[in-house]
């Protein structure tokens, strides 16, 4: 092609190349070819707001192998191989845009006929992958009030307890505490910040293993208490690993204030000597940043294994809760529907799944409100099916519990 046709050309997938062209209608047919996941209105507002490189990002966290279910791309396609075996290019716009159009008219008919026979063929290929996306992009048009009602209306399938019992532990600054207020925020439709949470800093700002209950409008609360424990430091003033034992064989009291030199131990007055199934933790979640699991130490990775083979052992599930998934990919930044599109957050996931031997299934990435003035629905969606989820997991496993009342 004639230098004067293109400002700049871009790969961008199969069959897909982007250019950067002065004459409109090839510059939308190429925006189209190369970033077919987008809307036009999304694309218009990328364009406009200058978030190119944003586009192109996204675009390269896709899969490489997307399906070009699209019968027009491979007409695309056609033309630019057409226009590239000229033995003479375009020497500029007005020659291009004849070119193409000559070419458009010589596709033969068979061309256009074996593109639209081969379809079922290819949809039945591409079924498979279609359905798993459709699936994680699904979600996100569920409705946020038909998510809530059903934590709201959670049956309980033990009669002897009132409130699934959920511990979350992980490293300083993960986030545990500002999952709670998020949690809060999304059923009470308004930011809050009951539970104090860090700004920054290198030691953990819960210093109490508190159990907080979710309040929900417009009145009650769900059938879930989630406790905060004191986070994971790389230093000497770290919480003591028996506290953690003593956390989930329910022998820890609500309020109870972390001793670093020494846990709770069995003679002291404040120990829950027969903890009924009510006071066990039926679920521990491990909170991690996905912007520093990569940089989290083995001293803490090893303490968190520590604490979720302690409570395999003892037969309670464990979930991971990745947040800040808003820190490490700019498509997801951008919007948060793309958690379960993009390359980066499954990266992140993958490598909270090998350090601390998760299945992937039990991880979920969320966005805590941490800097927003309110709440909206795609955070809501994030959080709320994580709750869910590990609502779920935690009912599952009391069903089988006896009553085991404290004496
Ligand atoms: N961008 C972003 N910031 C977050 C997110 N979650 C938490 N934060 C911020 O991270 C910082 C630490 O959050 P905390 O909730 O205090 O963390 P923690 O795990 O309770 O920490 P300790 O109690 O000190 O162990 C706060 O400044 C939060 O505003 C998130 O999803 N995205
Ligand atoms: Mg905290």
């Amino acid at each position: 092609m004639a230098p004067g046709c293109s400002l700049g050309r871009r790969q961008a997938g199969r069959g897909s190349t982007m250019y950067t062209l002065s004459w409109k209608r090839y510059s939308l047919m190429a925006v189209v070819s190369s970033s077919r996941i987008m809307g036009r209105a999304t694309k218009q507002k990328w364009f406009r707001n200058g978030l190119m490189s944003t586009a192109m990002s996204l675009v390269l966290t896709w899969p490489p192998n997307s399906p070009d279910l699209n019968t027009i791309d491979h007409l695309w396609d056609v033309l630019d191989k057409q226009i590239r075996s000229m033995e003479v290019p375009p020497r500029n716009l007005q020659d291009l845009k004849d070119l193409l159009l000559t070419s458009w008219c010589q596709i033969p008919e068979h061309t256009f006929r074996d593109l639209v026979e081969s379809m079922p063929r290819r949809v039945k290929n591409k079924g498979k992958y279609l359905a798993t996306l459709t699936a994680s992009c699904n979600f996100f048009y569920s409705s946020n009030s038909e998510l809530k009602e059903s934590l709201r209306n959670f049956t309980l399938s033990n009669p002897n307890i009132r409130h699934l019992r959920i511990l979350l532990h992980g490293p300083v600054g993960a986030g545990k505490s500002t999952f709670i207020n998020s949690l809060s925020s999304v059923f009470q439709q308004r930011i809050t910040a009951k539970v104090k949470a860090a700004s920054s800093a290198s030691t953990s700002c819960t210093k109490t293993y508190k159990g907080y209950e979710i309040k929900c409008l417009p009145t009650g609360t769900l059938p879930v208490t989630i406790f905060d424990f004191m986070g994971l430091e790389d230093t000497a003033q770290n919480v003591h690993p028996d506290d953690f034992k003593n956390a989930l064989r329910g022998h820890l009291p609500d309020g109870y204030k972390f001793n670093h030199e020494k846990p709770l131990s069995s003679n002291d007055p404040r120990y829950i000597r027969n903890p009924s199934v009510g006071e066990k933790t039926h679920c521990l979640v491990c909170v991690v940043s996905a912007n520093s699991i990569s940089r989290m130490s083995n001293a803490t990775i090893d303490q968190m294994k520590l604490v979720l083979e302690e409570a395999s052992e003892l037969g309670i599930p464990g979930a991971v809760i990745m947040t800040m998934s808003d820190l490490v990919c700019p498509a997801v930044t951008y919007d948060l529907k793309y958690v379960y599109t993009s390359k980066t957050i499954k990266t992140k996931m993958e490598e909270c799944s090998n350090k601390l031997q998760i299945p992937m299934t039990c991880i979920f990435p969320v966005k805590n409100y941490h800097d927003e003035i309110k709440t909206n629905d795609d955070t809501d969606i994030l959080l709320l099916l994580a709750l869910k989820q590990i609502a779920h997991f935690a009912n599952d496993y009391v069903e089988d519990l006896g009553p085991q009342e404290r004496s």
